[in-house]
């Protein structure tokens, strides 16, 4: 039974059970709806809680059931059964209360939560916009503007926000299932609040500030159906009557759950929850995380450290002298400070977490080391002396990660004592931001070894994603793959902002050119002059790049890259660098053509996807969908269009 219904003497207690997460099926849905007609029916129940078991509210209506037509009950009739019951309900909230599930409790009479609860409607992140009533009621609980931010942003808010707010009604203190009882008693004599959907809307304080709000949804959604359908439907919510909006945000909510962006999302969500499972760990023991050691402060080594420290984990940085060390700390401390400042931690975490950083010199300071990882140059040779120092002063069940996002891990491995215990973990800069982390599944590491690099990743809240070894990994190898096809498309007849625009209409937050010129352009060119030996002489080789570099234009960073740059950020096309690509074309003999941005984003989708099919022909990636969560979550593809892989036709998640 998903929803089961006792009594703590006049009031009963309706329990959903459905894990993992209490989702909202049919069999809950009808559950529900046999609580209510058992409580209105039982003159001896004078209220009811409604709760769930296990580690959650309800975290929405069951997102595996929607390839398939509805079933009745429809979760927005039940609600609005729910909202016209004759007793209270009372919602108590623990864990998420999300999508379907917050639009249950607002059909509730009252809400209560504990302090850590979290309650949102996050159904924007999936294409879609509420669907049981969620745009009508907000709206009639909450400020219009709360819950604009709320609809058209999807991110839940904290239970103490959601009281201030008026979201919920109490926080429970203790016990959550005694709290709502006590909450219930002390209403019994009440009269019972209106439903929601009968009461008037909280309109828009200021109509400038709302349709400056609205412009911010519009310009973040980059051409996305439901932020759009999203605001249409709200505004719908605070002018029409209640079951005229209600009929409307059923329309479009069945609309957009049919839609491609929604079908693309949802592929995102379970990918992204796939994305770290390696069949081969089953059952396999990670080592402990009581103490973790990073060679080498510097940008990667800091970000890595404060990353490890925000998660509660001992860090001891080891720099090569005492300058070095106070460089490293000071990075650190400068990524707390800003951590600070953005309230996500106070000055006494602030201080707590730094004192959990030691730096030191000598590699002794890891002997009780459990994970140590190396950022420090790329360079192989400097590789090899730090897993030599680390096989000396390390124990030999300390696991060993190189944070390499290019050389060859083997190598490094296979220079060791213990290559069972070296993986790679590829972290994304900037390391305490960037979700996404590639483990790198070296030929010889143990199950232990790749198990506990998984629960660091867990540990420090990142999308872990394993790879084998090759060089760059899944993303940089089809960053590569991509950016050499961009070079060739310039060559033939494009200009860099034509390809930048055409990536950026396509959803990209920035295109190829502007993100080297952020970069530099300087480590490609060091990486391309390290493979001319060995690369193919039959490949094509487009050497603007190279000239570029040879002119002293390393992006941003020196005023001029592909764009100029006279105010250090804002990128002006270039006549320098038209004239560079057009030499560049008639040495290599090409009559350089016009390109719309159709083909130019087909170009660059088909070099992703024919990489990514080379990199699953040879197991690098676990899953088509890996390949995905990559793109998604480190190199700006939109996510909205469910990753290269996805748009080629591949369904494994
Ligand atoms: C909606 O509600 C529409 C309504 O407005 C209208 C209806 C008419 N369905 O994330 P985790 C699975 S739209 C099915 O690893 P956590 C998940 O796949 C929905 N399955 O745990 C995973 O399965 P597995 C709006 C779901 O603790 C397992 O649960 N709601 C759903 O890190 C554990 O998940 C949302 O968008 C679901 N709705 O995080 C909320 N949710 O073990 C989506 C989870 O097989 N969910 N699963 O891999 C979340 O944000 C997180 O799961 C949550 C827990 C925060 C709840």
């Amino acid at each position: 039974m998903a929803v089961t219904l006792t009594r703590m003497d006049d009031i009963a207690i309706a329990t959903v059970e459905n894990p993992p997460v209490n989702a909202v099926n049919y069999a809950v849905r009808q559950g529900l709806l046999e609580a209510l007609v058992q409580t209105e029916a039982d003159e001896e129940i004078r209220a009811t809680i409604l709760i769930c078991a296990g580690r959650t509210f309800v975290a929405g209506a069951d997102i595996r059931e929607f390839g398939q037509p509805p079933k009745p009950p429809h979760l927005p009739d039940v609600i609005t059964l729910l909202e016209g019951a004759t007793k209270p309900w009372v919602a108590a909230i623990h864990g998420s209360a999300l999508g379907g599930g917050l639009e249950i409790a607002l059909g509730c009479h009252y809400r209560i939560a504990t302090p850590s609860a979290r309650l949102g409607l996050p159904e924007v992140t999936l294409g879609l916009i509420p669907g049981a009533g969620g745009t009508v009621r907000l709206p009639r609980l909450v400020a219009a503007e709360t819950a604009l931010d709320m609809i058209t942003g999807g991110k839940p808010v904290a239970a103490p926000k959601a009281l201030d707010s008026g979201l919920i009604d109490a926080l429970a203190d203790g016990d959550l299932q005694e709290a709502a009882l006590r909450f219930a008693r002390q209403r019994l004599g009440e009269t019972l609040p209106l439903p929601l959907s009968a009461q008037s809307p909280n309109l828009p304080r200021d109509a400038e500030d709302w349709k400056t709000r609205q412009r911010r949804v519009l310009d973040r959604a980059r051409g996305q159906a439901a932020p759009r359908a999203a605001l249409e439907i709200l505004d719908t919510a605070l002018t029409a009557p209640a079951k005229e909006a209600l009929e409307q945000e059923r329309e479009t909510f069945l609309r957009l759950k049919s839609h491609p962006e929604s079908a693309a999302l949802r592929h995102v969500f379970f990918a992204e929850r796939a994305a770290g499972q390696l069949p081969r760990l089953k059952g396999a023991e990670p080592g402990p995380l009581d103490h973790i050691g990073i060679i080498g402060g510097g940008t990667m080594g800091a970000g890595i450290t404060a990353a490890c420290l925000l998660a509660d984990l001992p860090v001891t940085m080891i720099e090569r002298d005492t300058d070095a060390c106070d460089a490293g700390r000071a990075r650190v401390t400068d990524i707390l400070d800003d951590a600070q400042r953005r309230g996500l931690i106070d000055a006494s975490r602030h201080a707590a977490l730094l004192s959990q950083l030691t730096t030191a010199t000598d590699y002794a300071a890891l002997a009780a080391a459990d994970l140590v990882i190396e950022a420090v140059f790329e360079d192989m040779a400097t590789k090899h002396a730090v897993f030599k120092a680390l096989d000396t002063h390390t124990r030999p069940v300390c696991i060993l990660a190189s944070n390499t996002s290019y050389l060859d891990i083997n190598e490094m491995a296979r220079a060791t004592a213990h290559p069972e215990r070296i993986i790679g973990l590829h972290f994304f800069s900037p390391a305490h931001v960037m979700k996404l982390l590639e483990l790198i599944v070296t030929d010889r590491a143990s199950d232990r070894a790749l198990a506990t690099g998984l629960a660091l990743g867990k540990r420090l809240r990142k999308l872990t994603v394993p790879a084998g070894v090759c060089d760059g990994f899944i993303g940089n190898r089809i960053l590569s793959s991509y950016r050499r096809d961009t070079d060739a498309i310039l060559q033939d007849g494009a200009t860099p902002s034509q390809i930048d625009q055409a990536m950026r209409d396509f959803g990209f937050p920035m295109g190829i050119f502007e993100m080297q010129d952020l970069a530099g352009l300087d480590i490609s060119w060091a990486m391309r002059k390290r493979r001319a030996a060995t690369r193919d002489p039959d490949e094509r080789y487009v050497d603007i790049a190279d000239t570029l570099c040879e002119a002293g234009r390393l992006g941003r960073k020196t005023g001029r890259g592909w764009y100029l740059y006279t105010d250090g950020k804002t990128p002006i096309p270039d006549p320098e660098v038209e004239q560079i690509i057009a030499q560049s074309a008639e040495a290599a003999g090409i009559t350089r053509r016009a390109f719309d941005p159709d083909e130019i984003i087909t170009r660059i989708l088909t070099a992703m996807q024919h990489e990514g099919q080379e990199i699953l022909n040879e197991n690098i990636a676990e899953r088509a969908s890996d390949i995905d969560v990559v793109m998604i979550n480190g190199y700006g593809f939109p996510r909205w269009r469910g990753g290269p892989m996805y748009m080629a036709g591949h369904r494994d998640s």
